[in-house]
């Protein structure tokens, strides 16, 4: 009785040591719990690790190995990470991106952990794998007929663009993650024509003009642009930029001559048209991209001695031309059509063809009859008419003489005319007229080559 008592005693401690035995047993199998504490799993890696690699080791509570305690699998299939077998590594299986263009940017898993040689329900691991960026993308030029920066960029540009004027955009875009890493700084690399052209500022794809443009000089050229992330270390994309530059009206015309010259044959009447040296009459605008089409003109005091046909250039002698005896000359002026603002001057040197040696030639009237009609009260000694001959164009002629000079009075012309004019004046004769001479009685009074005659009544 007794003994049954102390033995009913003593079962509540012993019960009481095998239940706290037992629940120390369970307190303790903390396998598959994570060593943390935590319910997931977090891995972050690089977006360039290479697949193959262990990206982590899963810290859970076990022995997963051949003859371990535990035996982890991954609940999903096909997934970006795997499980090496009878280890806790996790390997990546497929390329991970955080611009999502080679792979996925993240990857979510489940783990399932068992413990072996029990009944225990499996436990569940939450497993993150998340990327950061990199800077494994170069900054690629944007833009119609432009992949990847091949293909370059074309500007055409009048060469009278003013300087800082905009003459292209040439976008270069990085798709790495905001930062650094696809900050895009824009630059033209050193080299020919460099110095025409740069960007508005390193930040902008704006490209304008640095240097004054010359389409004589310079028609095209063709610069490289680099677009340079700021990464560590950048990552670059070149391209071209060609400039085409197109001709503006900058330039007068020009005549393929400064100075021409002409024989006006002796036999030559009006229209007779003229030889010119050294080559015809021409001129172009020197706008060589435009070309603009000129018209030609005589100009100056002397333009009524020629007529210049205004599209060819071709010459003809105009009346008065058969008129002069010595050289003249004549200011031609090139206009272009399409802005009277831009002209060019030349000169046409007309003579008369050289005397051969020998006796000299007399003179000639320039009309073959002249007639004057004469009021019946004029006095005696009034002049009635001049008459010109086409002698007198050199000093070394001698002095012809005129059909109606009866004698020659040098020292009287002199006093109507400049002394040299009257010294080359061989074929200047006149009557004796007191008291004094006409000083207009020429309608060329101080041609140097004119010949002048008078008469008195009736000696025509
Ligand atoms: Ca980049
Ligand atoms: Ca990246
Ligand atoms: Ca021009
Ligand atoms: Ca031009």
């Amino acid at each position: 009785m007794g003994l049954t008592t102390r033995g009913a005693a003593l079962l509540p401690p012993l019960l009481l040591l095998l239940l706290a035995h037992a629940a120390a047993q369970a307190i303790l199998d903390s396998r598959c719990y994570l060593m943390n504490g935590g319910a997931v799993e977090s891995f972050y890696i690089a977006e360039d690790t290479p697949v193959g690699a262990v990206i982590g080791t899963l810290t859970v509570n076990g022995d997963a190995s051949v003859n371990g305690d535990i035996t982890l699998r991954l609940q999903e299939r096909n997934a970006a990470v795997a499980l090496a077998p009878h280890s806790k590594n996790l390997t990546l299986t497929r390329a991970l991106d955080r611009e999502e263009r080679l792979g996925p940017s993240s990857v979510y898993v489940n783990v399932r952990c068992d413990r072996r040689r029990t009944t225990d329900p499996s436990f569940v691991i939450p497993v993150s794998v998340r990327v950061w960026d990199v800077n494994d993308n170069a900054p690629a030029w944007q833009g119609a007929g432009v992949a990847g920066g091949a293909g370059g960029y074309r500007a055409r540009v009048s060469e009278l663009t003013a300087v800082g004027a905009r003459l292209a955009a040439a976008p270069a875009r990085d798709d790495d993650q905001p930062g650094p890493h696809s900050v895009v700084h824009y630059s033209v690399l050193p080299g020919p024509y460099q110095e025409y052209v740069k960007f508005a500022n390193e930040l902008d794809s704006v490209i304008v003009l640095a240097k004054p443009l010359d389409y004589e000089t310079l028609r095209n050229f063709t610069v490289t642009l680099r677009a340079e992330d700021q990464g560590q270390p950048p990552r670059h994309n070149d391209t071209t930029l060609e400039v085409e530059v197109t001709d503006a009206d900058d330039q007068n015309p020009a005549f393929t001559h400064d100075h021409y010259t002409a024989v006006l044959p002796d036999d030559a009447v009006e229209g007779t048209e003229l030889e010119i040296s050294p080559g015809p009459i021409s001129a172009s605008d020197q706008d060589l991209g435009i070309r603009a089409p000129v018209r030609y003109s005589s100009t100056g005091e002397q333009r009524a001695l020629l007529r210049l046909h205004a599209d060819s250039g071709r010459a003809a002698a105009a009346a008065p031309l058969l008129a002069q005896h010595g050289p003249v000359t004549i200011v031609l002026k090139a206009t272009q059509v399409d802005n009277p603002d831009r002209y060019a001057f030349a000169t046409l040197t007309i003579s008369r063809p050289p005397r051969a040696a020998g006796p000299p030639r007399p003179p000639r009237f320039l009309q073959p009859a002249y007639s004057a009609a004469v009021p019946e009260d004029t006095p005696v000694g009034a002049t009635l008419l001049t008459l010109h001959t086409d002698t007198g164009d050199t000093v070394s002629t001698p002095a012809p003489r005129a059909p109606y000079t009866p004698r020659r009075q040098r020292g009287h012309a002199r006093r109507g005319h400049a002394a040299h004019a009257a010294h080359r004046h061989r074929g200047h004769c006149e009557y004796p007229r007191p008291p004094r001479p006409p000083p207009a009685a020429s309608t060329r009074p101080s041609g140097p080559h004119c010949s002048r005659c008078t008469s008195t009544p009736g000696t025509l």
